[in-house]
C-alpha cells in the first residue's frame, strides 16, 4: 500500500518527461520541473446547458500548474536548454504570467531572472510571485509591447535567455497542453478556443494537434478559434493597436509577436480569431467562478466568453456540419475544448471589484441571519 502510494505521488514528473520524444531536449540537458502539465480536463455541466445542450463543451484548467498558468509548460523547456548552454540570466517582457513562471523556473536553475512589465498594469498575484520568486523587476512606464522591444533589443547585447514566447523552446513546451487534450479525449476536439494575447499559445497549441496528427496518434485537426479582447484584438482589425485597454490584463498586448502563425493557425485549421468585450468576458467569468466551480482569470475566461459568442452566432452547427461531412463523423454534437489559461487567484483585485465585498457586520447572529435572509 505504502509504496503504490509512493508510485501514485511520483508518477507525473511533468512535461518534459512524459512528452521527451516532442521535445527537444537530449541526456545531456539538465530539466528543470515543477511537475508542470497533467491539467485537468472537466467536463461543463451548466455552460452545455445554458447552450441547450448542442453540443460537448471541456474546459482544460491551466490554472492548477504550479505557477498557475500555461506559462509553466513552456518555461521548463525554456529554462532547461538555457541551463544546458550555460546561460546564467533569464529575461524576458511580460503581463504578469510569464515572469512569475520564469522567475520560479530560473530559480530552481540557480539563474538570476530580470523582468520587464509595463509599470500599474499587473495583477497583484503575478507580481507577487516574482517578487518572492526573487525576479529582478524594471517596472517601465510603457506598455508590454514596448517592454517586449526592450527585452529583444537587450538579448542582442547581454548574454542572456530570452525566455518570451518568440523563444521557439517556450513554443515546443506549450503544445504539450494540445496533447494531454488529446490523450484525454482520445482523438483531437472539433473545436479548440482560447484567448490570445501575445500569440504564442495558438502557435503553440496547432503545432501539437499537428505533430499528434503526423503521429497518427489523432484522426483529425481542431477548427482553431482565438480570442481577443475588443480593446486589444490586433489580430481582429488586421493592424497593430498603440494603447489597448481591456479588464484581461494578461492579454492587453497590442503587437502580439507570433502574429503571422497566429494567422496560420487559423487559416490551416479553417478557424476564426474573434474579439469579446470586457462586458462578456466578466460575465464568462462569473459563470465560471459561479456554476463550474473555476476561478480564472479574466483573460482566461475570453475562451469562454468567444465560446458563447459564437454559439449565439450559429457558427457551430454551420461549422460542423462541413466537419461531418469532410470527416465522415457520426457523432451529432460538436465537441468543443475552451482553454482556462490562468487561475483567478492572480488577480484578487479584479475579483473584488467584479464581485463586491459587502460591508462587514455586528458580531450579532441577527445581523448574520438577516444578511442571509436578505439573499434567499
Ligand atoms: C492567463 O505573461 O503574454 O497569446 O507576458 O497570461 O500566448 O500570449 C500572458 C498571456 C492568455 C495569452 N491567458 O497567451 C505574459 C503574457 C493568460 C495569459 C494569455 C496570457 P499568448
Amino acid at each position: 500500500m505504502e509504496s503504490d502510494m509512493r508510485l501514485l505521488v511520483t508518477r507525473w514528473q511533468g512535461v518534459i518527461a512524459h512528452y521527451r520524444d516532442f521535445l527537444p531536449v537530449s541526456e545531456k540537458t539538465p530539466i528543470i520541473t515543477l511537475h508542470e502539465g497533467n491539467t485537468p480536463l472537466i467536463r461543463s455541466r451548466w455552460i452545455e446547458r445554458m447552450l441547450d445542450e448542442r453540443m460537448e463543451v471541456y474546459l482544460k484548467f491551466e490554472g492548477t500548474n504550479p505557477t498557475g498558468s500555461f506559462k509553466d509548460r513552456g518555461m521548463t523547456v525554456a529554462v532547461s536548454k538555457a541551463l544546458e548552454r550555460g546561460l546564467t540570466i533569464g529575461i524576458c517582457a511580460s503581463t504578469g504570467n510569464t515572469s512569475a513562471s520564469a522567475a520560479a523556473y530560473c530559480g530552481v536553475a540557480g539563474m538570476k531572472c530580470a523582468i520587464v512589465v509595463p509599470a500599474g498594469k499587473i495583477a497583484a498575484g503575478k507580481l507577487s510571485q516574482a517578487l518572492a520568486h526573487g525576479a529582478i523587476i524594471c517596472a517601465v512606464h510603457g506598455s508590454f509591447d514596448d517592454a517586449l522591444k526592450i527585452v529583444r533589443e537587450l538579448t542582442k547585447e547581454m548574454p542572456v535567455a530570452l525566455l518570451n514566447s518568440v523563444n521557439p523552446e517556450r513554443i515546443e513546451g506549450q503544445k504539450t497542453c494540445a496533447f494531454e487534450i488529446c490523450d484525454a479525449i482520445g482523438d483531437a476536439p472539433d473545436f479548440h478556443i482560447l484567448p490570445v494575447g501575445n500569440a504564442g499559445n495558438i502557435t503553440s497549441h496547432w503545432k501539437g494537434y499537428r505533430e499528434y496528427y503526423e503521429a497518427k496518434r489523432i484522426s483529425q485537426l481542431p477548427v482553431m478559434v482565438g480570442v481577443q479582447a475588443e480593446g486589444a484584438s490586433p489580430l481582429v482589425k488586421g493592424e497593430p493597436i498603440a494603447n489597448p485597454e481591456t479588464i484581461a490584463t494578461a492579454i492587453r498586448i497590442g503587437n502580439p509577436a507570433s502574429w503571422h502563425s497566429a494567422i496560420r493557425a487559423r487559416d490551416e485549421s479553417n478557424g476564426t480569431i474573434i474579439a469579446v468585450s470586457d462586458e462578456a468576458i466578466v460575465d464568462a467569468y462569473r459563470i465560471l467562478a459561479r456554476r463550474e466551480g473555476l476561478f480564472v482569470e479574466p483573460a482566461s475566461a475570453a475562451s469562454v466568453a468567444g465560446l458563447m459568442k459564437l454559439a449565439q452566432e450559429g457558427y457551430f452547427e454551420g461549422k460542423f456540419e462541413e466537419l461531418r461531412k469532410e470527416r465522415n463523423i457520426d457523432r451529432d454534437r460538436p465537441i468543443v475544448v475552451c482553454i482556462l489559461t490562468g487561475h483567478g487567484l492572480k488577480d484578487p483585485q479584479t475579483a473584488l471589484q467584479t464581485f463586491q465585498l459587502p460591508e462587514p457586520l455586528p458580531p450579532t447572529v441577527n445581523a448574520v441571519k438577516r444578511a442571509i435572509e436578505q439573499v434567499i
